[in-house]
């Protein structure tokens, strides 16, 4: 028996499905995960001693790679100093500073110890900001776990059939409503309708928890003129595109403002944080200066502070995203032009350093096109290149994330080796 089978079997008694997130149970997939022993670089190690080249990336934050020295080193001396003083700290202000400069958008920031807590505090401030109750969400979008935004959600709740989880109360999510992603005209239907009642548009303006789906830039377009006209806050959920498909996001990337934004992942560079931000006005409605409350014991954790502020520096090196994006699509294509080769049902997208593929003809556009995918023939993949040494995510509804640390040989060597599985595949 594998060490991860015998601690998989331990994890159960005490954890719910033995995991502390719920993707990553190999659930939809089956088989045992992978318990995770050390990382470094594109690589990481599990605790049999098996290595993998790892497209998972901790879900999104390591794009400088597994224990980057540089940010290794600032962690090791922000703990040497205290873990917690649940006191202003100067790292927070130096943060905050750098990104303000990165994000123009954020005119004001508050740091938060999660994507999750950043999306349910944003929420609150639009609602309170607004006067408003409703917020208008996208089908196949996954914005944390909050209750409000737990209505037709991505990832783990789409991957195990609860995009609307139980325990949610009814009045809370008859507050949501759901279009369709990419949906221009039902979304001036909408606002036509319910408009005036709108807080606050919650979107991921390149979603990554359904698989990856790109936007149309004119339904982006469009939601922003609308929310101006109706006197909506547009909220850019940025925890998986911030500082990952451009320095500044996607709001950068698509020249569109938000009114506010949120953060996680890339801005912790691997530890616990998120933040949330965006306009002056809106922001100084929260306390201590207005009367939106929201707070947090370790938020601005000196720690994670200090892991986020060395992978920011790093990410301001000339051509980071150029390159990061290139090797990307390189994997993309090489693994598109390898389905093709073999005649199987394939399509595969980037976006920075962003990357989704999806067993079925075409692109998908939304929720409903991208469960036309052929989960099976995920599965089958997934598995048959977990066992090459290849660690993709553990979903058909997942993003994937290339990192700096991914050499020109990693990328063509999975391509290889995808070929070789698309083959057995055609076969089968
Ligand atoms: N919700 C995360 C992916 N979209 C998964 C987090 C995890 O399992 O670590």
């Amino acid at each position: 028996m594998s060490i991860s089978q015998s601690l998989f079997d331990r994890a159960r008694v005490h954890i719910p499905g033995g995991v502390n997130s719920p993707v990553r149970a190999f659930r939809s997939v089956g088989g045992v995960p992978r318990f995770i022993a050390r990382a470094s670089g594109a690589r990481i190690t599990d605790v049999d001693g098996v290595e993998y080249v790892d497209y998972v990336g901790s879900w999104g934050p390591m794009i400088l790679g597994h224990a980057h020295p540089e940010v290794i080193d600032a962690v090791v001396r922000a703990a040497a100093d205290g873990l917690s003083f649940g006191a202003p700290i100067p790292g927070e202000v130096e943060l905050a500073d750098l990104l303000a400069r990165l994000v123009p958008s954020l005119e004001m920031v508050r740091l938060t110890s999660s994507g999750t807590e950043a999306t349910m505090s944003a929420l609150r401030l639009a609602r309170g900001f607004t006067g408003r109750d409703r917020i208008i969400k996208f089908g196949g979008c996954y914005h944390g776990h909050g209750d409000s935004l737990l209505v037709k959600a991505g990832s783990g709740a789409l991957t195990f059939g609860s995009p609307d989880s139980s325990g949610v109360p009814a009045c809370l999510a008859e507050l949501t409503t759901v279009l369709e992603y990419n949906n221009t005209a039902r979304l001036e239907e909408a606002f036509a309708v319910i408009g005036r009642d709108v807080a606050a548009v919650i979107i991921e303006p390149v979603v990554g928890n359904m698989n990856l789906i790109a936007p149309d830039p004119v339904f982006l377009k469009t939601l922003r003129r609308l929310c101006d006209q109706y006197g909506a806050l547009l909220i850019f959920d940025e925890v998986m595109t911030g500082f990952r498909v451009a320095l500044g996001g996607a709001q950068a990337l698509y020249g569109i403002q938000p009114d506010l934004s949120t953060f996680g992942k890339v801005i912790g560079g691997g530890m616990p944080m998120g933040a949330f931000g965006g306009r002056r006005d809106i922001m100084e409605q929260l306390a201590p200066l207005g009367p939106v409350y929201q707070a947090g014991t370790l938020s601005g954790n000196p720690v994670a502070v200090a892991a986020g502020l060395a992978t920011l520096r790093l990410l301001q090196a000339d051509g980071f995203y150029a390159e990061l994006a290139d090797k990307t699509r390189r994997l993309t294509d090489g693994m598109a032009a390898a389905a093709a080769r073999h005649g199987l049902p394939f399509a595969a997208q980037s976006v920075g350093g962003m990357f989704g593929f999806y067993f079925r003809h075409g692109l998908p556009r939304n929720y409903d096109e991208v469960m036309e995918s052929d989960r099976p023939r995920f599965n089958r993949f997934f598995h048959a290149m977990l066992d090459k040494g290849f660690y993709f995510a553990p979903s058909a509804f997942e993003a994937g994330f290339v990192s700096a640390a991914h050499t020109i040989a990693d990328i063509d060597l999975t391509i290889a080796q995808a070929g070789d599985v698309f083959a057995s595949l055609a076969a089968d």
